[in-house]
């Protein structure tokens, strides 16, 4: 499949500035960028298919620099955002683009990475007001729909002026290495579109630069993608467990399975296009699931966390945790509800305070009902006493209240 091709199949495309970029892409190496701004010190999923749609462009033979915005983050982006951001201090972002980038590194290992505090910084006002502010109308600025949304509720200068930063920073690296596209979310296409009216107004009308956009990930059923119910799907797995990012896959609607393994997996035509008979003649053994589930593990964590997360995975579906260890229960329960204690604790008195129960009475009742599961081990002694010394690691006590409803006692 040639490189448009696959990216429409993928449901990758979304915008380009040109039609020409088609055959461009497919005869030429082209040097192309795409930005993020620290303003986490962790990447999400949202981010996490951008850079596979640069190592996708990479593995064409095209050239991908990323940006680590350590200088547009401390002005802040006001695309899709429906209010002012808070001003990051540069510690914060020093500290956040150290963390994006470990992880931008591993994505793509062998990929350039650059950090446009670099050059932003040393722009000064003066230059910034004539040598760059002067090629912008304000009406043309105003147009933008980053602007356009905010106007109602007011916009600052600051955030106003973020797409001329982000229009230098093209310029820029199209004048230092030749980089003659840039890609992102259909979000960012008002920034690309800026940069490229920089370029042709200070080098020619007809110079050689190009943008590219890709869809925002939609789900089938309205709700937000990469949100879970503790918050958004973060790429640092002390953030969002190996476990938790494997579960998020794993519980994809069929409506979308299909879509997710072309835009985040690199699984071929053919290789896709028999999961999606999977589905449908077999929807119950969820094979498409399991497979996206097991790549974007891999992608993410690795092969040794894909491993911890499959095995927690079916210990927590079985019930079947005694062989667990500390690091996987800390993966496979970091959510549960918990109680903390110094002491032992009688059984009956821990599942008060756990709230699996609402009485002494009723903790009784479920402990005779044969229900009360302790570290993967039915128990149905009324004066059972939780101790450190049966725990997980010495610090974990994990109860399960008939099949499902887990519970963590931690020792302190
Ligand atoms: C900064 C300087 C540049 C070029 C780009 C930037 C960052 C850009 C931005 N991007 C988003 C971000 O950082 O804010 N102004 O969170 C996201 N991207 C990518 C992709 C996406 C966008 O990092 O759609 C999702 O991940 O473009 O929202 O010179």
């Amino acid at each position: 499949m040639k490189l448009f091709e696959e990216l429409k199949w993928r449901g990758l495309l979304y915008q380009v500035t040109d039609e020409a970029l088609e055959q461009k892409l497919e005869n030429e190496k082209l040097t192309f960028y795409l930005g993020a701004d620290p303003t986490a010190d962790s990447l999400h999923v949202g981010h996490l298919l951008a850079y596979l749609v640069a190592k996708r462009l990479m593995d064409r033979g095209h050239q991908p620099i990323l940006v680590i915005g350590g200088g547009t983050g401390l002005v802040g982006d006001p695309s899709f955002k429906k209010s002012e951001r808070q001003l990051l201090t540069i510690e914060e972002s020093l500290k956040n683009a150290e963390g994006i980038t470990k992880q931008v590194k591993r994505l793509l290992p062998t990929a350039k990475i650059v950090n446009n505090y670099d050059w932003i910084s040393s722009l000064n006002s003066i230059e910034f007001l004539r040598d760059v502010g002067k090629h912008f109308n304000v009406t043309y600025m105003m147009n933008k729909d980053s602007v356009k949304s905010r106007i109602e509720n007011g916009i600052s200068f600051t955030e106003f002026a973020y797409q001329i930063l982000q229009a230098w920073d093209f310029e820029y690296l199209f004048d230092h290495y030749n980089c003659q596209m840039q890609i992102g979310g259909q979000d960012q296409w008002g920034n690309i579109t800026s940069g490229l009216e920089l370029i042709r107004k200070i080098h020619t009308i007809d110079a050689q630069a190009y943008g590219l956009t890709f869809p925002l990930v939609t789900k089938s059923d309205g709700t937000k993608f990469g949100k879970t119910e503790s918050g958004t799907l973060w790429l640092d797995k002390d953030r969002t467990s190996p476990y938790e990012f494997y579960q998020y896959w794993i519980n994809t609607a069929d409506a979308d399975v299909i879509l997710r393994l072309k835009q985040f997996t690199f699984l071929s035509k053919t290789e896709i296009d028999r999961l999606e008979q999977a589905v449908v003649e077999h929807p119950e053994e969820r094979k498409a699931q399991k497979l996206l589930a097991e790549e974007l593990v891999r992608i993410v964590h690795g092969e040794a966390e894909l491993k911890k997360a499959i095995h927690v995975s079916q210990a927590l579906f079985s019930g079947e945790i005694k062989d667990l260890d500390v690091e996987e229960i800390e993966m496979g329960f970091k959510h549960l509800p918990a109680i903390e204690t110094k002491e032992d604790l009688p059984l009956i008195d821990a599942l008060v305070a756990l709230e699996l129960v609402k009485s002494k009475r009723e903790a009784r009742e479920m402990i005779q009902n044969n229900a009360t599961t302790i570290n993967g081990t039915k128990v149905t002694d009324l004066d059972f006493v939780v101790s450190s010394e049966d725990a997980f690691g010495g610090k974990y006590t994990i109860i399960r209240k008939g099949k499902k409803r887990y519970a963590m006692i931690k020792h302190s």
